[in-house]
């Protein structure tokens, strides 16, 4: 059977690519999806990418993947920083949970240097853009198998 991964990304990735400063580079969000997709397929993992401005729905999404997901791969964005609901969430799933982030958040401003996510998280991918969403994959896929443990 094969194992099922919740994606969650939080307010303003739909805007990746979009925006002028180059922050987050010039694939689309779209685009960036349909690599994890692809990268999903290839690693037997079923996928469900999603995203929302709204923290309620995250957290709604993160309760659902306690049902119906084996590993959760999250990138709350700006809610990172702020969100104990979210932490709340993830602390109740029970399976590997990988924080993800586009850019690298330490390189950056200091408020982006506290991060609730990585309370509940397994480990951290930062600073390489999608290439780091499809190594995050590729992380759950092994954790999953038993192939990495967690530390
Ligand atoms: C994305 C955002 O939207 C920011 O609010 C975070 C994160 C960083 C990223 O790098 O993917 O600070």
């Amino acid at each position: 059977m094969p194992y099922t991964v919740f994606f969650l990304n939080g307010p303003n990735a739909n805007l990746y690519g979009l925006d002028t400063s180059g922050t987050y580079g010039t694939e689309s969000f779209a685009s960036i999806e349909a690599g994890c997709q692809k990268h999903a397929d290839a690693l037997g993992l079923t996928l469900a990418f999603r995203q929302s401005n709204h923290e309620g729905v995250l957290v709604d999404w993160i309760q659902e993947a306690r049902l119906r997901a084996d590993a959760v791969i999250i990138n709350a964005a700006g809610l990172t920083y702020s969100s104990i609901p979210i932490l709340d969430a993830l602390l109740a799933f029970d399976g590997p949970i990988i924080e993800a982030h586009m850019s690298n958040i330490w390189k950056r401003e200091s408020f982006r240097h506290h991060s609730y996510v990585s309370k509940a998280a397994t480990g951290v991918i930062a600073g390489l853009g999608a290439l780091g969403y499809r190594m995050a994959l590729t992380a759950v896929a092994e954790l999953l198998e038993g192939k990495a443990k967690r530390v």
